[in-house]
């Protein structure tokens, strides 16, 4: 592959943005390298600055559930820019995609838009908040909720001490107000709300691991905090960002029958326009502003572009089930492919799949939460991420992200990535 362009480009982006990138995990830091730039794609289909073609299982970490520049979401898109961009005021659209997900997912009520994933968690941490009256939110290690304070948050010092900040300009007021539990284990969380009785307002985690690498929860683990949320008067956040409407259309909760409180979007509602949005029960989003008197605002909340897009991509979606048995099946032949040759080859490995979410750890370990997930041979990771690079496949360039397949997929492309896949094993010996 020639990455000529893509290093002048990278080389230039360094010296007005930082890191050259508007998004660190795009800078390659995990796998080395100099990050390619992408000038246009189509289905399944990333082409480069130099031309190179690639077959992306990023789909832009997560939206493009029906692959790059679909054409009903292109066309909507198209249509409704040509009458403004933003209007400030409220819209139709609104209503309809705002009616089309409360009727997908039984335990939303209402549903308030906003413009990324880390808003949608955000508002739905303070909403939970202004509703218990209390401060103390419970996170999973490992799991992303965007960048927003609260969330940039590592264990503390003792299992059971309060979060210490994971990123400088986090203050220690913030953190202390933010706990860490693990993953899939619910004595841990359970024992966490017990030393912070009456003080947790919220746990908040991902229904499906899906910033470790891919981590399904494990049996009873999402029904076990359910029933402790219940008991403790919690509010229960399920954080569907990447796994709402892939997954399954009613996202985990419907793949798992467990109902949050309130859960949060982003990434597919948006078809790769900016947005997220945060929903639940009827009793606490009316405590959002201007019902309620918890504030939360957004200048291009509800933008009339990403809703058409996001609408039509949803309506999609909902008109045509079958999309998801083609994606269960192009994933399950993608995932036991590349388990297959690994075997093969006798390299250790651990891999997980949720429907379309594909994760592959190099470890001899089985992997249910970070610790084991970080067992990960990094340096084989990125050695495999380039070789696969190299042979036009363009897998996520970091071990604690997971593969997110598209529909536009095709035999061949999983049959070529497949081979690719057994060729760079085979060139490690
Ligand atoms: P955004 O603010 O990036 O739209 O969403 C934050 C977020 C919240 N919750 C979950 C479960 C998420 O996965 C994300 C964002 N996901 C990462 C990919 N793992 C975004 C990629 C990036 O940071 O560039």
């Amino acid at each position: 592959m020639n990455y000529t362009n893509s290093k002048a480009l990278y080389e230039k982006a360094q010296h007005v943005i930082p890191g050259g990138v508007n998004s660190p995990v795009r800078a390659f830091n995990s796998v080395g390298g100099t990050p390619i730039f992408i000038s246009k794609a189509k289905g399944s289909y990333l082409y480069d600055e130099d031309g190179n073609k690639y077959i992306d299982y990023i789909s832009s970490w997560g939206p493009m559930l029906l692959g790059h520049a679909e054409p009903d979401v292109i066309k909507a898109v198209q249509d409704i820019a040509a009458h403004s961009t933003s209007f400030g005021a409220p819209t139709k659209l609104e209503i309809d995609i705002a009616e089309l997900i409360t009727e997908a997912v039984p335990g939303v009520d209402k549903i308030r838009m906003v413009n990324s994933g880390t808003e949608a968690c955000m508002s739905a941490i303070r909403v939970a908040r202004g509703y218990t009256g209390r401060n103390k939110v419970i996170k999973f290690k490992g799991c992303y909720h965007g960048h927003g304070d609260s969330f940039l948050i590592e264990a503390g010092s003792g299992a059971l001490t309060m979060g210490q900040p994971s990123s400088p300009g986090v203050t220690p007021g913030t953190a202390q107000d933010t706990l860490i539990a693990r993953f899939n284990d619910l004595e841990d969380v359970t024992r966490l709300v017990q030393v912070n009785k009456d003080e947790v307002a919220a746990i908040i985690l991902e229904p499906v691991a899906g910033n470790m690498g891919c981590i399904p929860p494990a049996d009873g683990f999402l029904e076990g905090l359910r029933s402790l949320c219940d008991e403790q008067g919690i509010v229960l956040i399920l954080d569907e960002v990447m796994t709402g409407f892939r997954v399954a259309f009613g996202g985990a909760q419907a793949l798992y029958s467990v109902t949050a409180d309130l859960v949060t979007y982003g990434k597919i509602i948006g078809a790769g326009l900016p947005v997220g949005a945060y929903g639940g029960k009827k009793e606490i989003m009316e405590y959002v502003a201007p019902t309620g008197p918890v504030y939360q605002a957004g200048t291009l909340s509800g933008n009339p572009l990403a809703m058409a897009a996001g609408y039509t991509l949803l309506k999609k979606l909902r008109d045509n089930p079958q999309i998801y048995a083609e994606l269960e099946a192009k994933s399950a032949k993608l995932a036991q492919g590349m388990e297959q040759v690994l075997n093969e080859h006798n390299i250790p490995s651990y891999n997980t799949r949720v429907g379309s979410m594909v994760g592959i750890f190099y470890t001899d370990q089985t992997v249910h939460s970070f610790d084991e997930a970080n067992t990960t041979d990094q340096k084989l990771f990125a050695k495999i991420f380039h070789g696969m690079l190299e042979r036009g496949v363009y897998l996520p360039p970091s071990p604690f992200e997971a593969l997110f397949l598209s529909n536009s997929l095709t035999d061949e492309d999983l049959d070529y990535t497949i081979n690719a896949f057994s060729e760079v094993i085979a060139s490690l010996k």
